[in-house]
């Protein structure tokens, strides 16, 4: 299932699973005040702006969302990766490459991010620091992941040429 963007606001329990996601001009996937979401196995690539970003704030700032995950996803040469606003649970296991800038932020209470793994980013990783204190990130990986084709035989990455892009992984 190929997508320019997907957008939900003020949902709970939304499940995103094995969407692909290419040439999103601003988001790939924008969560608002959504509270436990499950984001997992998408392939979310060329994206102007932020992959995949949980955004819960506003102003007063809202209480948190709880118990989202985002996991098992392809975040691939977006502007930027995946982005916790305010919003609590797990990142993991997450593939973060070439993003131009930042590929995880984690600016919300309660995160845990673990088993991700960060190749050829701008910067791999920020924490805001009103929130490190229950912030914890374990077990990064740092590995090319090789993917087979990402451009596929046109040598068009994404976007329109998305159809033969190939993000398996040489074994
Ligand atoms: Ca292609």
């Amino acid at each position: 299932m190929y997508k320019r963007q997907v957008q939900l606001t003020a949902s709970t329990g939304a499940v995103i699973d094995s969407s692909i996601v290419t040439g999103a001009g601003t988001q790939g996937i924008l969560l608002r005040r959504t509270g436990n979401a499950y984001v997992r196995n998408n392939l979310v690539y060329t994206s102007a702006e932020w992959a995949i970003t949980l955004d819960n704030t506003d102003s007063p700032l809202p209480a948190p969302v709880t118990a989202n995950v985002v996991a098992f996803n392809t975040v691939h040469a977006n502007g930027m990766g995946i982005r916790m606003l305010n919003a609590s649970g797990e990142v993991r296991d997450n593939q973060l490459t070439e993003q131009r800038d930042l590929a995880l932020y984690l600016a919300g209470p309660d995160l845990l991010a673990h088993h991700n793994n960060f190749s050829a980013n701008g910067r791999d990783r920020d924490t805001e620091s009103a929130y490190s204190g229950t912030i914890r990130v374990w077990a990064s990986i740092g590995a090319n992941p090789r993917y087979v084709k990402p451009a596929g035989l046109d040598g068009v990455l994404g976007g329109a040429g998305w159809r033969d892009d190939d993000f398996q992984q040489v074994v």
